[in-house]
C-alpha cells in the first residue's frame, strides 16, 4: 500500500490543494465579485503555481479542461458533490467512479464525508468503496471531512474537529481536510489524534490577505500539512500574490511578515 509520503499531490510532505468545485457546492454566486472567475481556464491558470500541489474539481470540469492542463496541473479527482439547492440532511451524491478519474489521469480522489448526518453511514460505505479501487489504481485519497447535520450542534467545535480528522485515519484517507476550529489548541489536537494521516485546513470564506496567512501560519505551526483552499485563492483578483506568499509559509516556514515582505 502507499504511504502517504509517496503522494504524487506533495511536495515536500506538504499540500496546497486548491479547490475549485464552488459551481456544484454554492453556485455561480462565488464567482460574482471576480467574474472571471466563473470561467475554468482562468483558475486552471492559477493552479499551474508552483505552490499548488494538487488542483481539486468535479468530472466535468476535469473532462473539459484538464487534457489541455495535463502537463501543468495535478489532478485530484473530487468524486461526490451536492448543490447548495438541496435541502435535505447533508448528503453527496457520487457523480465520478475512480475508474473514470483514474482513466483521465487523476493523480488522486477527493470525497466528502459528513460525519454525524442521518447519511453518514451510507457515506462511509461509498467512502469504502472509492478508497479501495484508490488503492488498486495507486492514487492517493482526501477526505472532505466535514461533521454537520443532525447530530451536531456545533460543526466547528475543537471535540468535533478533532473527530473529523480522526475520522480520516479510522477509514484510511492519506489527507483529511477539516474546517480550521478557531485555535491553535484546537488544531494541535485535531493534527495530533491523526496519526500518520496529513491534515490540511479548509480554507473556507474569503478574508484579508493578513488573516488568512495569520490562520494558515497558526494551522502549519500546530502540525497541520498544508492547505486546501478555493474562495480565498480564487476570489482575489490577483490570486497570483497570495499563493506567493502562502508557498513562503507552508514549504518554506516563514512567517506572515515575512512572506508579505518578500
Ligand atoms: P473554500 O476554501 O472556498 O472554503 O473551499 C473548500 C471547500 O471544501 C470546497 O472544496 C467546497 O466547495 C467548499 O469548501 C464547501 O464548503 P461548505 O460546504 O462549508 O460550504
Amino acid at each position: 500500500m502507499r504511504s502517504a509520503n509517496e503522494l504524487q499531490v506533495t511536495r515536500d510532505e506538504k499540500a496546497l490543494i486548491l479547490a475549485y468545485d464552488h459551481g456544484l457546492e454554492h453556485g455561480p454566486v462565488d464567482f460574482a465579485d471576480v467574474p472571471a472567475s466563473a470561467d475554468p481556464e482562468t483558475v486552471f491558470d492559477v493552479a499551474t503555481h508552483d505552490a499548488v500541489t494538487a488542483f481539486a474539481v468535479q468530472k466535468g470540469l476535469a473532462e473539459a479542461y484538464y487534457p489541455s492542463y495535463e502537463d501543468d496541473v495535478t489532478l485530484l479527482a473530487k468524486l461526490n458533490g451536492t448543490s447548495n439547492m438541496w435541502r435535505g440532511e447533508p448528503d453527496s451524491a457520487v457523480n465520478w467512479s475512480v475508474e473514470n478519474a483514474a482513466d483521465l489521469g487523476a493523480e488522486a480522489i477527493g470525497f466528502t464525508l459528513y460525519g454525524g448526518s442521518n447519511n453518514e453511514v451510507e457515506m462511509a460505505e461509498e467512502f469504502r468503496d472509492a478508497q479501495e479501487a484508490a488503492r488498486d489504481h495507486d492514487m492517493g485519497v482526501v477526505m472532505w471531512s466535514y461533521p454537520r447535520g443532525q447530530g451536531l450542534k456545533n460543526d466547528t467545535s475543537a471535540s468535533t474537529i478533532a473527530y473529523a480528522s480522526r475520522l480520516g485515519l479510522e477509514l484510511g484517507a492519506d489527507i483529511t481536510k477539516i474546517k480550521y476550529p478557531g485555535s491553535a489548541d484546537a488544531m494541535q489536537w485535531a493534527c495530533d489524534v491523526a496519526g500518520n494521516t496529513k491534515v490540511v485546513m479548509s480554507g473556507g470564506s474569503k478574508t484579508s490577505d493578513r488573516e488568512f496567512l495569520e490562520t494558515v501560519e497558526t494551522a502549519m505551526k500546530a502540525g497541520a500539512s498544508g492547505l486546501a483552499v478555493g474562495r480565498n485563492i480564487f476570489q482575489r483578483e490577483n490570486p497570483t500574490e497570495l499563493l506567493d506568499a502562502l508557498e513562503q509559509i507552508i514549504f518554506e516556514d516563514k512567517t506572515t511578515d515575512e512572506a508579505l515582505t518578500m
